[in-house]
């Protein structure tokens, strides 16, 4: 191999000699201290095409919801994303249990793979401690794309976790951070599966190694091994273990009755109490600042956008022709519940406001502050049969902390845009 090839094409060469000559005290006997005899190309391969098969699924759920949310109406946060801005298209209402799966399948299966990303991690950690740090540009290049890979997913997962934990601690936006790390992450995944595929390929093709394997050209494999304290296969039952552990601890919060209670990575609405209203509520009407007075007799839905507004009392409402439709709430916090609702097609309400076509429709909550007060609603989540303005809900009145007196409820609509004790539609035309 000739110098040039050993140190890389435009550096300064000396600059490798040179790091080459002076490791950091320690460095070589550090690495030297990852002596699992598991390690090698075949266990990294292995969780790698798990990780290969599964993430693409959680990157377009992500990216699925993302455009869920109408960014086309400024609705998704970050609004201005410049280039990154993808195709804005028509969220569909049907199915109905869309949203419902795209959103529980990327926060779910985000979860489940915590464990696999660790055992993977720890598959080529020895690697981070290996001097000198590069040999060559490229390597540079490719040791850049692993930071920003293994950054990517550790900020992704810390962030969509504390999401659900305690939704919006963050003294940063978190949708902002989570779409703009989710692209960092993409590309790094992207660069990364273009430079190792071939490898994790030829490596599965091989007949099972033994273990220890035998030195490989990456040096995942330890110099000097020490004794297996697991077996491979024992060390897999454990990642697989940890992953169905969290997906049972995970799934309660996509299922209603007892079930819900086994949701332990849900902070709220375990205990959703009981009878026709006991479903998860993420912000009561006292945390919202809803009184009792708005809410009673004065309480008046106004309708906009034909020219004329019109205001209706709930007893108006309710006299209208009403409409039952079992539909789900799903959170971006990946939580979902299906309930049996009962009111007024919003399409109706549109007719009423004289806008019988409506391009689009802003609802307003009763509600003072908080992110989500108000939504904007496209054409088909106005028109589409099921789409409601609920006044009851498994055959009772809507309680105070579902939105009394009255929500809105769509098909495959986020919940997030399922607004609470509506104050006003504004319907506009095309
Ligand atoms: N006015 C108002 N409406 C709101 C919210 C809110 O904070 N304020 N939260 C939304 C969110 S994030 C969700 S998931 C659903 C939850 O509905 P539920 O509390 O009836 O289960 O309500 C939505 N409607
Ligand atoms: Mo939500």
């Amino acid at each position: 191999m000739s110098a040039r090839d050993d140190h890389g094409y435009g550096a300064p060469r000396g600059l490798w000699r040179e790091l080459d000559r002076h490791p950091p005290p320690g460095a070589d006997a550090v690495r030297r201290g990852w002596r699992s005899p598991l390690r090698g190309p075949w266990l990294t391969s292995v969780l790698g095409l798990v990780l290969l098969v599964t993430l693409p699924l959680v990157i377009i759920t992500g990216l699925l919801d993302y455009a869920a949310y109408g960014p086309q109406f400024g609705q998704a946060f970050p609004t201005h994303v410049s280039w990154l801005r993808l195709p804005t298209f028509d969220w569909p209402t049907r199915p109905s249990w869309l949203f419902r799966l795209t959103q529980g399948l990327h926060v779910g299966l985000g979860i489940v793979l915590i464990p696999v990303v660790l055992a993977k991690l720890w598959s080529v950690i020895p690697k981070l401690f290996e001097w000198p740090p590069a040999r060559s540009v490229a390597q540079v290049l490719e040791r850049i794309s692993l930071l920003l890979l293994v950054g990517g997913i550790l900020f992704e997962t810390a962030t969509g976790v504390l999401n659900i934990q305690y939704a919006y601690l963050f003294g940063f936006d978190f949708y902002t951070a989570h779409y703009f790390g989710a692209w960092v992450f993409i590309g790094a995944f992207v660069a990364h599966v273009a430079l190792k595929l071939p490898r994790l390929v030829t490596t599965l093709r091989k007949r099972r190694p033994a273990v220890p394997e035998q030195p490989d050209p990456d040096r995942l494999v330890a110099e000097r091994p020490g004794p297996p304290t697991l077996s491979r296969r024992g060390l897999l039952a454990v990642v697989g273990g940890g992953s169905l552990l969290l997906a049972l601890l995970t799934i309660g919060q996509s299922l209603d009755g007892p079930l819900r209670r086994t949701a332990l990575l849900l902070p709220r609405g375990r205990n959703p109490g009981s009878g026709p209203n006991g479903f998860q509520v993420n912000r009561s009407a006292t945390a919202a600042g809803i009184q009792p007075a708005e809410t009673g007799q004065a309480w008046r839905l106004t309708l906009t956008g034909g020219g004329r507004t019109v205001q209706l009392d709930r007893a108006t409402l309710l006299a209208m022709t009403q409409h039952t439709a079992r539909l789900p709430i799903a959170c971006v916090e990946g939580w979902s519940t299906m309930q049996t609702w009962t009111g007024v097609r919003l399409a109706d309400l549109a007719v009423l406001a004289g806008v019988p076509d409506p391009a689009s429709a802003h609802v307003r909550s009763l509600e003072q502050g908080g992110l989500f007060r108000q939504a904007t609603l496209q054409s088909n989540q106005v028109t589409d049969r099921d789409a409601l303005l609920a006044l009851r809900v498994n055959g009772v009145d809507l309680s105070a902390d579902h939105g009394f007196p009255a929500r809105i409820i769509v098909p495959a609509l986020p919940g997030v845009h399922c607004t609470k004790w509506v104050a006003d539609i504004e319907f506009h035309d095309a």
